[in-house]
Parts: structure tokens; C-alpha cells; sequence
């Protein structure tokens, strides 16, 4: 059964972004909340640290799926894959790494506009993130900018994010700023443009973001120069990704 409908899939087509809520429930939302302080307090104290100094200085988390069981679930969630695998068009996806990006109250950064497949040792243009929100996230407190239909344009090199920004003049104006409620998802595509900004409220800002690519795509190591999972690659450029590190998670339903 398609989890999504043609209407969805055209706007997500068109924008290169879509909203999709809930993808979980409140409630497994709220285990995902709790599994995760438990985790940052654990990795606080083996490093010896006090759990508020080491949240203060440490807002993101790549690989959660491999230390924390809740989050392993989360990440073989067959209903994500499923939409990840029809937005995408294709069979069997493949995750390339998740990450947690927490935004704790009247805190984080901007995180400048960009698109992700120019930071990624990825191929083909065909991957989608799946932007599952913990909190509600509002305008306030730091929920993703996207600009409709950016993703259509030529693929870019990747932006410094020291020492540049993506300028728009006055397409600024048609960017679209998308809350979400606590279980519900916002899954963009790999050449979207998207920004967010830091929290201004009292409440935590948390995402669990799961990047799903069609499972054909290649390892393309002259993408991005470095990368967090590149050293865990170990195929040669061209070749699909190694299944210990980067597991396929089936797909549409009925094709797994
Ligand atoms: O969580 C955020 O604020 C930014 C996330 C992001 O850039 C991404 O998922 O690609």
C-alpha cells in the first residue's frame, strides 16, 4: 500500500520538500525524547563531564542508531522507508548515516542555507532526509526554511559556511518556514535548500534526521572532499555502499 498520495508526491516534486505528519506517534516520539536524554547523559559521563556543560558545547550526534537501541528501532521504521523509497522513485533505500541536531532553549545557531548532496561522497542526485521532529518545533524555536523548487537547479559545489552565504535577493521572499508537531516529518530532497534558525524559546528543539539514498547510489569520493562516513567506505569509487555501514532498510511495501 503507497503510503503517500500522487498529490503529495507532486508537491513534493515541485517544492522539493514535504511535510508529512505523524510519521510516529506523540508517544513514540516522547520514548525517542527520553531514550535520548538517557543517551547524552550517558556519553556525558564517559567523558567525565557534567551533563549541562557537555549539552552546551555538544548539539549534534551522527550514528545515534549504533549506541542506542530505541533509535535502531526508529531507524528500521518500515513506514519512513517506504515514503523515502516512493519520493525517491526507487525499490530498496539505503541509509547513508542519521544524526540528531538539537537546538536547546534560547540557543543553537543558524544553520545556513545549503544543500546536502554537495557535502556528501554521493553520486546520484537521489536521496532523500527524513527530518522527524521530537519537539514541537516552532517558528520560534528554530523549525527548517525551505526554498520551493531550488532542488530542480544545477547541482552546486558545497557552500563555506564560515565565509559565505547563499544570497537571494528578493526571492528571499518565497521561502517557506515549516513547523511540525512532535512525530511528524518533513522529508527533503538532497538539492533542496533549507536554513533554520536558532531557538529563540524556553523549550528544547530536537530532530532525529534519517538521510535514506535509493539503494543503487554510488560512492563518489571527488563530491565532497570529507565526510564523516567516508572512512567507513569500502568499496571503491563507483561501487554501491558496503552493507555493514550502510544497511538497506527494504523499501516500498511489498518490495522488501
Ligand atoms: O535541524 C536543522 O536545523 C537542520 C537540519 C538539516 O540541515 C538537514 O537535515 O539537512
Amino acid at each position: 500500500m503507497a503510503q503517500i498520495t500522487p498529490q503529495q508526491l507532486a508537491l513534493f516534486e515541485e517544492q522539493g520538500f514535504l511535510p508529512v505528519g505523524p510519521v510516529v506517534s506523540s508517544e513514540q516520539a516522547a520514548r525517542l525524547r527520553l531514550a535520548l536524554e538517557a543517551q547524552t547523559a550517558a556519553w556525558a559521563k564517559d567523558i567525565d563531564t557534567p551533563l549541562d556543560e557537555y549539552l552546551s558545547v555538544v548539539s549534534q550526534w551522527t550514528n545515534v542508531w549504533e549506541h542506542n537501541a530505541a533509535f535502531r528501532a526508529q531507524l528500521y521504521h518500515q513506514r519512513s522507508a517506504s515514503i523515502a523509497a516512493e519520493l525517491i522513485g526507487c525499490e530498496r533505500v539505503r541509509v547513508f548515516h542519521d544524526h540528531v541536531i538539537v537546538k536547546p532553549p534560547h540557543g543553537g545557531h543558524t544553520i545556513p542555507w545549503h544543500r546536502d548532496l554537495a557535502n556528501w561522497p554521493v553520486r546520484e542526485p537521489r536521496a532523500v532526509s527524513c527530518w522527524l521532529a521530537l519537539d514541537d518545533v516552532t517558528v520560534e524555536s528554530g523549525a527548517m526554511r525551505f526554498m520551493p523548487g531550488g532542488h530542480k537547479e544545477p547541482i552546486t559545489r558545497s557552500i563555506d559556511f564560515l565565509n559565505e552565504a547563499k544570497v537571494w535577493g528578493d526571492r528571499e521572499a518565497d521561502a517557506v518556514t515549516v513547523p511540525a508537531l512532535a512525530g511528524s516529518a518533513i522529508f527533503h530532497h538532497c538539492l533542496s535548500w533549507h536554513t533554520s534558525p536558532p531557538n529563540a524559546t524556553g523549550a528544547w528543539r530536537r530532530a532525529y534526521i534519517t538521510i535514506y539514498l535509493d539503494a543503487t547510489c554510488t560512492f563518489d569520493p571527488e563530491r565532497a572532499g570529507w565526510h564523516p562516513m567516508s572512512g567507513r567506505v569500502k568499496v571503491p569509487p563507483g561501487a554501491v555502499f558496503n552493507e555493514d555501514a550502510f544497511p538497506t532498510l527494504g523499501g516500498r511495501e511489498g518490495s522488501v
